[in-house]
């Protein structure tokens, strides 16, 4: 196939909120700087289901979702050295090309290499799409595009990975654990018996949860307005539980009492702007710390009292927890292979890229956290 066109299976979404279509696409060949990879496994992650909404404001169709997945080199392009045919592999939505400016700076993960081509759903070389349907260009989606059995990836987007590791799981590592526990150790850097609070108990916010036991954190308290959420979250370290529907005092309030003042640390997994600003204030003055993981709808903006921070809160976000993705996500996947780090807990659910709709109305239930999909 190296070299040729490729006409497989990929679910399309021609429309926000249309249900997506399993249809005959056309993957080209990888060009210079390029990696086609054979995917294998791809879980559903929340901001899938956002872009899909139509919410996002880089949210392009018709395009092919999916960014958490795990796959085989099946070709690379001209100048690819990093990775070859046969390698096992984990598709990053965010880069690591190791020479630009964000990447050369040591101060953050992110990467600016083909970001510009990313945002808009095409490859970089070319302003162009690799992927068609009757010669109609179909947009990439992060630069993954992980829901088609095959997808075509910028090289410092690969991050090469052991090839014992089960690729049905290690997907998982391509988001949303990486995100919750990375939040946790590179962005915030909770210490040891830090009071931490996890607003939003999904895949994101349990992973937050087990980063801050494995940090040492002496209070993780969970909270979600779904109660069924506590059961499963013990399990991932969450020691104490609040439902603000529980409570008529604003939920910030309820935390502030809870802790002598205020917690160390505050996180929010769930994307809603009311929330997040819940999450600032519930946090100790002089130093608490909240960092934003969820990603918010187009147009919508936090807002709180700039005292707040005179005060000395301090309001952080998170990409990819602020993971460097080609030379850590392999470092994460032995972490897991060395069972220090959980990875199957997570997955709730196993069906195939035909049965995508169904994975997509599963994620809204409260049961589910990740889905992951036989490609
Ligand atoms: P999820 O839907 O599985 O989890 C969200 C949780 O929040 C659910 O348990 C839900 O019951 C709870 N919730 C909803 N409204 C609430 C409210 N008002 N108060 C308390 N709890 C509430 O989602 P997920 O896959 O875990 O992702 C979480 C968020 O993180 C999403 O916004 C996603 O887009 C974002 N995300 C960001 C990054 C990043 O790099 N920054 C990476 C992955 C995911
Ligand atoms: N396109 C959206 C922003 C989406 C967003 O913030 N994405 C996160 C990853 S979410 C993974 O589930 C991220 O890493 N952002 C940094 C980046 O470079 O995209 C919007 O609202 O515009
Ligand atoms: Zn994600």
């Amino acid at each position: 196939t190296q070299g040729q066109v490729i006409t497989c299976k990929a679910a399309v979404a021609w429309e926000p909120n249309k249900p997506l279509v399993i249809e005959d696409v056309q993957v080209a060949p990888p060009q210079a700087g390029e990696v086609r990879i054979k995917i294998l496994f791809t879980a559903l992650c929340h901001t899938d289901a956002y872009t899909w909404s139509g919410k996002d404001p880089e949210g392009l169709f018709p395009c092919i979702l999916g960014h958490e997945a795990a796959g085989i080199v099946e070709s690379v392009g001209e100048g690819v050295t990093d990775v070859q045919q046969g390698d096992h592999v984990i598709p990053c939505y965010q880069a690591e090309c190791r020479e630009c400016k964000f990447c050369k700076s040591g101060k953050t993960n992110l990467c600016g290499k083909v970001r510009t081509a990313t945002g808009v759903g095409v490859m970089m070389n070319d302003r162009k799409s690799r992927f068609s349907v009757n010669g109609k260009p179909i947009y990439h989606f992060m630069g993954t595009s992980t829901f088609s059995q095959y997808t075509v990836v910028h090289d410092v987007s690969v991050a090469k990975i052991d090839t014992k590791a089960p690729l049905d799981k290690v997907c998982l590592l391509g988001c949303g654990v990486s995100t919750g526990l990375g939040a946790v150790w590179n962005t915030a850097k909770v210490e040891p018996g830090s009071i931490v609070a996890v607003f939003g108990l999904g895949t994101v916010g349990l992973a937050v949860a087990e980063g801050a036991k494995a940090a040492g954190a002496s209070r993780i308290i969970g909270i979600d307005i779904d109660s069924k959420k506590f059961d499963t979250a013990k399990n991932f370290g969450v020691t104490e539980f609040v439902n603000p529907k529980d409570h008529d005092k604003p939920i910030q309030q309820v935390l502030v009492d809870l802790t002598d003042g205020g917690v160390d640390y505050s996180f929010e997994c769930i994307g809603n702007v009311s929330v997040m600003r819940a999450a600032l204030e519930c946090c100790h003055k002089g130093w608490g710390t909240s960092v934003i993981v969820g990603v918010a709808a187009s147009g919508q903006e936090i807002s709180t009292r700039p005292f707040q921070l005179v005060t000395g809160r301090v309001w952080k976000g998170t990409a990819f927890g602020g993971f460097k993705s080609r030379t850590q996500v392999p470092w994460l996947v032995e972490k897991y292979m060395k069972k220090e780090i959980k990875v199957d807990e997570y997955i709730t659910h196993n069906l195939t890229l035909g049965e995508i709709n169904e994975a997509f109305d599963l994620l809204h239930e409260g049961g589910c956290l990740r889905c992951v999909l036989k490609v």
